[in-house]
């Protein structure tokens, strides 16, 4: 099953909407495979957000994802990792779809309140990078036949 990486970030842990995210992220039928609340370190920001070294925003969304805490939670799902992005909506709050977490709650692109992984492949290697094996729970839903075809 597809499995993608969401971090409730720390403008939406601010703000009270580690609840909010999880409850659309339920509601959409996902299933949650593992969460942990946490002061991410220096170290997981850097490896985390790699791909971003060099570039004019990465040292403030180092300081940003560091500066309290976040939820990090791993989710199931048929196409778990386009079903997030839609859920979590653009990157830039004022280019995310009406209805999408971006857009209901957020302005910009610096206090974007989640991620989500962008690939099924970072997917598997975000859940990798924030949770051990033996954090994940391999579990089934009564209501799973009703959701997953
Ligand atoms: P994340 O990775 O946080 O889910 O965001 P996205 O996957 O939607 O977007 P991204 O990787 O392109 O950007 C990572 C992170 O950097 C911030 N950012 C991005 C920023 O502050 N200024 C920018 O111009 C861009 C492109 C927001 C998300």
């Amino acid at each position: 099953m597809e499995k993608t990486l969401v971090l409730v970030k720390p403008d939406a842990v601010q703000r009270g909407l580690i609840g909010e995210v999880t409850s659309r992220l339920e509601r959409r039928g996902l299933r949650l495979v593992a969460a942990k609340f946490l002061a991410v370190s220096q170290e997981l920001a850097e490896t985390h957000y790699a791909i971003h070294k060099g570039k004019t925003f990465y040292e403030p969304l180092i300081n940003y994802i560091t500066s309290s805490p976040v939820m990090a939670m791993a989710w199931e799902g048929p196409n778990a990792v386009a079903a997030v992005r839609q859920t979590m909506g653009a990157t830039r709050p004022t280019e995310a779809a009406p209805g999408s977490i971006r857009h209901d709650f957020g302005l910009e692109v610096g206090r974007n309140l989640t991620h989500a992984s962008d690939s099924v492949e970072n997917g598997e290697k975000e859940v990798a990078l924030w949770f051990k094996p033996e954090e994940l729970v391999s579990w089934g839903r009564d209501v799973d036949r009703w959701i997953f075809e």
